[in-house]
């Protein structure tokens, strides 16, 4: 069972309030892996990159309207379409096809089960924190989550909506507001359960680095013993 394999990577999960250092956490921990020799890969959701992602950045910048519903599948199909199956598979559901082909596998689920570490900073609990405080029903926004691979480590990044706001660097985007971001932080703390690693994101750069390798260390010696994939919602 190649699930269980003994050499898998760990789906790492950042999250946590505009400003509270997810991103430069996430370029520390990436550095401080590679450096140290494993196989990690530095992801963020919205992938800007693909056409999907180009909607959703057009929505960001407010360069673009769309209804709330329409936007919240937008974020969740750019993780589906991450998850994607490898084009090598591709003939695997033509009809036509003769001949036995591989399962379909998971650009993302390939990339763990070959021994990569993907660092993501962001995923669905975004998705269902920043649509929910919207006003959205919480499980109408978890519903198109499910089936999408489940993190072995979710990271929050504590930080109150104020202290963010005070580190100043809140750009023009839609989001990036304090009385949005207040619902956003009332959003997590429904999501979050005791599986999370929340992290005082007030601490000292370092202390927030350290807290952090440590946790995500100790997540991978579990992944690499063989804990099996699964997927949302647990
Ligand atoms: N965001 C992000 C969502 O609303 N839903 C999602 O599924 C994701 C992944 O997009 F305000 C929001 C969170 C943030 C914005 O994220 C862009 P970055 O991390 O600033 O690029």
């Amino acid at each position: 069972n190649k699930e269980s394999s003994s050499s898998r990577g760990a789906l790492i999960v950042l999250e946590g309030l505009d400003r509270c250092g997810k991103t430069s956490q996430s370029g520390k921990l990436y550095k401080y892996l590679d450096e140290q020799g494993h196989s990690v890969e530095s992801w963020r959701f919205p992938d800007r990159n693909t056409g999907v992602g180009q909607m959703i950045s057009s929505y960001l910048a407010n360069k673009s309207q769309l209804d709330d519903h329409a936007i919240h599948l937008l974020f969740s199909a750019n993780r589906w379409e991450k998850r994607d199956y490898l084009s090598e598979f591709s003939t695997w559901s033509c009809p036509q096809s003769t001949g036995a082909h591989p399962p379909p596998t998971s650009l993302m689920e390939e990339k763990l089960k070959s021994g990569t570490t993907l660092i993501v900073d962001r995923y669905s609990y975004s998705g269902v924190a920043f649509s929910s405080a919207k006003g959205l029903d919480i499980e109408w926004c978890k519903a198109p989550e499910i089936g999408l691979l489940a993190p072995d480590l979710v990271v929050y990044l504590d930080i109150s909506p104020e202290k963010a706001a005070e580190r100043g660097g809140y750009g023009d985007e839609r989001y990036e507001q304090l009385e949005f971001q207040k619902k956003v932080a009332g959003s997590y703390l429904s999501l979050r359960d005791s599986s999370w690693k929340v992290i005082d994101a007030t601490l000292s750069i370092e202390d927030v680095e350290k807290k952090l390798r440590e946790a995500v260390l100790d997540c991978m010696m579990t992944c690499h013993k063989g804990k099996p994939l699964s997927q949302l919602w647990p």
